[in-house]
């Protein structure tokens, strides 16, 4: 592009969206400094010597205040500006990273030249210059990368959205009204997706001028859009219903992942695949890594890594998702949590059959448990992941489910949540391969 030609541009974060802006950048022949706190503490004094700002997701605008506006710009921002074909953007506090995979999965099944990024650990810069005018582009958009956008859309995708990420926006209103932003600047010819179950997103069908589809796993919709209807995902479309798969031949797991289910069904049908394709994908599409994703059934047992639940709430959701008997891996280092909600849903949860406790916030998730050795078995004490792997398959029979969902974050024994998920899936196989 021309008009970055010697341009003196910052890129503020020396992070994956900030390294991948530079590169491209750089290649379009503009001069760049790559400015980051852990560089330089005074990293941010002289920005007006700059012709442009490229700031990374994670830094806060009003950081840049001491800048004009015009001035600033972002990497998803300049991308909605530079794409020369359709995007299909999701949002969402939960289920975004999901949803926008399944859509990429279906678009591919039918044949598309589709292309995945955005929060999903994808900058989108690395493929924009393999993008034309008949490419699709399915983008998963934060709070962070949506709070300054002057686009929207195509195809907008907005999930459950609750509260999230306060140290970072304001107050709650700031977090969802950035979440808007996927759909503010959407034209007639754009497509709204929106969760009817929640308010935040229920209410938002007015900040678009795009025609609304609803989705809704509680309740079947009187208006266009995808919904759950005795066991069926049925969708609505021009006023006719169609079925396209029965919940129980959905190989995600949980009751939770309907409604992402119905948004990358929804999303990608009116993007033109097929019901066969649509379906063919849930068949088949096992999870994102280290959520919820199955890993292995040995011996009749099945073990699902969701070392990506470092909260109280993704592993009620996970422990909720099955009806078999589970033994849980719970535990992990603090993120100073309430444990009191997840205490609760395992006091009453009737299919806890052993719990595996780990790392240093265990003892404090066993507090807000009632009664629980009465009920099923607690074993604390494992110092390695082998030997919670081998401590849960000794206590699985045939038919349950072994579950890692930690609830807390894992720098205690791991390296991070991906290290935690990829140990526990190297003990599983070895699991298989000793027969
Ligand atoms: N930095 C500063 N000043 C600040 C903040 C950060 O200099 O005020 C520097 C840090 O020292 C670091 C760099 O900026 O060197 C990190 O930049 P970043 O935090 O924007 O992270 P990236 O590595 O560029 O990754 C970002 C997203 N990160 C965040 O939104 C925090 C990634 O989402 C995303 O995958 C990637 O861009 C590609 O688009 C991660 C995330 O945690 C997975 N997202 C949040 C979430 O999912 O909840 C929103």
């Amino acid at each position: 592009m021309s008009s970055l030609k010697n341009k003196k541009i910052a890129v503020i974060g020396e992070g994956l969206e900030g390294l991948s802006s530079a590169k491209y950048l750089r290649g379009k022949g503009a001069s760049v400094t790559i400015l980051d706190q852990k560089l330089d503490n005074d990293y941010l004094n002289d920005l007006n010597k700059y012709d442009l700002i490229i700031r990374s997701p994670g830094v806060k605008p009003e950081l840049l205040s001491s800048v004009s506006a015009e001035k600033i710009t972002s990497q998803i921002k300049l991308f909605f500006d530079l794409c020369p074909c359709r995007i299909i953007g999701v949002t969402g506090t939960k289920g975004k990273g999901t949803t926008a995979s399944l859509i990429y999965e279906m678009l591919k099944r039918q044949g598309r030249n589709v292309y995945l990024g955005g929060n999903i650990g994808v900058p989108p810069f690395d493929f924009l210059d393999k993008l034309d005018k008949n490419s699709i582009v399915v983008l998963e958009l934060s709070s962070f990368q949506l709070i300054d956008l002057t686009k929207s859309p195509q195809i907008a995708v907005m999930l459950m959205v609750t509260s999230e990420h306060l140290d970072y926006h304001g107050d709650t209103k700031e977090y969802v009204d950035a979440k808007r932003n996927i759909l503010r600047h959407q034209g007639e010819n754009d497509i709204a997706i929106l969760n009817r179950d929640y308010p935040a997103t229920n209410e938002s069908d007015i900040h678009t001028n795009g025609k609304v589809y609803t989705v809704s796993r509680e309740r079947e919709s009187f208006e266009e859009g995808c919904f759950v209807r005795s066991g069926m995902i049925v969708l609505r479309i021009n006023g006719q219903d169609r079925e396209i798969i029965a919940t129980g031949e959905i190989l995600l797991p949980g009751r939770h992942n309907l409604e992402n289910v119905c948004a990358a069904s929804l999303a990608s049908y009116l993007a033109g695949v097929s019901v066969s394709n649509i379906t063919h994908v849930l068949k088949n599409f096992k999870g994102l890594e280290h959520r919820l994703e199955l890993v292995a059934t040995v011996n009749d047992v099945s073990y699902y890594d969701d070392s990506f639940s470092t909260t109280p709430e993704t592993a009620i959701a996970a422990i909720q998702s099955f009806k078999q008997p589970e033994i849980l891996i719970l535990g992990g280092s603090s993120k100073n949590s309430d444990f009191s909600e997840l205490g609760r849903t395992i006091s009453e949860a009737e299919n806890i059959k052993a719990i595996i406790g780990i790392g240093a916030e265990w003892p404090k998730i066993k507090s807000h448990i009632v009664d629980p050795i009465s009920r099923f078995s607690v074993i604390d004490g494992a110092k390695n992941m082998q030997t919670v792997v081998a401590a849960a398959a000794k206590v699985a029979a045939s038919g349950d489910v072994v579950l890692l969902t930690p609830a807390c974050a894992s720098f205690d024994m791991f390296k991070n949540y991906k290290d935690r998920g990829e140990r526990f899936k190297q003990a599983v196989m070895a699991l298989k391969t000793d027969g």
